[in-house]
């Protein structure tokens, strides 16, 4: 099997983001964005996914993480659309489901070349540590429109926002890693023929 990766740097006057994606391998994961705990929630993204995400990010974090929380979505969405425009073949539709404590959540994704988001997630807290959970909203959103992927994410329940929110990335990156496998029978993507 080729190896599946892509890099894409972005740079604008608030931030510089790169990214490098290598899927089916997770070794060697490394996550640096300024901002721990969105690390964390990358690094359990990846690694649950079984994709290697390589993400260096430099921006304002001191006005706001808002800017790196989104662009960091942006850059990664832009690394899968482009292993789905090389991709003829891949499963494209994935799913993952996990508990954390008290929380269970849920993502299902659509590799399908159509953006859309569901998101539905109400959080007992705001905040965990620092870190504002009404930011993540920001990513989610551009991960779908530029990975041009169908993303459903649903926090079901919980009493932790912090375990409400990790069991989500875990579920997005199983989702993920899933829907952009490659089939082993080359039928294609779409019963229309084209994505
Ligand atoms: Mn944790």
């Amino acid at each position: 099997m080729a190896t599946r990766h892509a890099e894409v740097t972005r740079e604008t006057k608030e931030t510089r983001i790169s990214v490098g994606l290598t899927l089916d391998t997770r070794e060697d994961i490394e996550i640096d964005t300024g901002v721990p705990f969105f690390d964390h929630m990358l690094q359990a993204m990846s690694f649950h996914g079984g994709f290697k995400l390589v993400v260096k990010a430099d921006g304002d974090i001191d006005v706001d993480p808002h800017h790196v929380v989104e662009d960091v979505g942006l850059v990664i969405g832009d690394c899968f659309s482009r292993i789905l425009s090389d991709s003829t073949s891949l499963v494209r539709f994935g799913h993952g489901i996990v508990p954390m404590d008290d929380a269970l959540s849920e993502a299902v994704v659509d590799a399908g070349g159509r953006p859309y988001l569901v998101y539905d997630a109400d959080y007992p807290q705001a905040y965990s540590g620092g870190f504002q959970m009404a930011l993540l909203a920001e990513f989610f959103w551009a991960l779908s429109v530029r990975s041009r992927c169908n993303l459903h994410l649903l926090c079901r329940y919980g009493n932790n926002s912090h375990h409400m929110v990790e069991a989500l990335f875990k579920a997005l990156g199983i989702a993920l890693g899933r829907s952009f496998s490659e089939r082993t029978d080359a039928t294609g993507m779409s019963t229309k023929g084209v994505i």
